[in-house]
């Protein structure tokens, strides 16, 4: 990649008080390893698009637009807070929420537009994603999942483009543009 380029992806962001709510549970996976995502960086995951060079910026932006404009605005409920359970994610622990058709259209047709592959024919979980473990880290404890004491809603209105510059200990993320999701 040249250095004109930038390493994006979609997210939604999250409310305050979603934030502050999550990362309250956070404790049960205390461990040496792991790295807690700051508050900042929290987002609901849409579609990782990774390094693409700046000209190609409007043209992601008008698909997103163009897709925001086609999906209704959808609200989600916590399940549980648990590693990743995937043998793609055992290195993450994330908060997991509810399979939703709308959630699953809205991701689907962003994977379709902006992939330059076909789209992976796994379903997207609807998640956020509250710790990592470091990459140097070989085992991985077996944590039990946190259950939610009362429901926990979040709503998701308007999609964002973001910016993710690497960066030690955490990425620094910058929301480009958002565009609303139909009411
Ligand atoms: P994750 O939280 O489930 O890992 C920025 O990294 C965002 O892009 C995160 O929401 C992350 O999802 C997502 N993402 C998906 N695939 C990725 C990849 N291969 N590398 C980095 N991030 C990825």
């Amino acid at each position: 990649m040249t250095n004109d380029s930038i390493r994006l992806f979609v997210a939604a962001a999250l409310p305050e008080g979603i934030k502050q709510n999550l990362l309250t549970r956070l404790t049960a996976f205390t461990h040496p390893a792991i790295r807690f995502v700051p508050s900042a960086n929290l987002h609901l995951t849409l579609y990782f698009i990774g390094n693409v060079s700046q000209d190609q910026l409007p043209g992601i932006s008008e698909k997103i637009k163009t897709i925001t404009q086609q999906h209704l605005a959808f609200i989600l409920s916590l399940e549980r807070l648990e590693p990743g359970p995937t043998a793609r994610t055992p290195r993450l622990v994330w908060a997991r929420f509810n399979v939703s058709r709308l959630f699953e259209q809205l991701q689907h047709d962003l994977a379709t537009a902006l992939a330059p592959k076909p789209p992976e024919k796994q379903k997207a979980i609807p998640h956020v994603t509250l710790a990592r473990y470091r990459k140097s880290e070989k085992h991985i404890p077996a944590f039990a999942p946190v259950l939610p004491p009362e429901q926990l809603l979040l709503p998701v209105n308007e999609v964002s483009l973001w910016q993710s510059e690497l960066a030690s200990p955490h990425p620094v993320y910058s929301i480009l543009d958002s565009w609303p999701l139909l009411q």
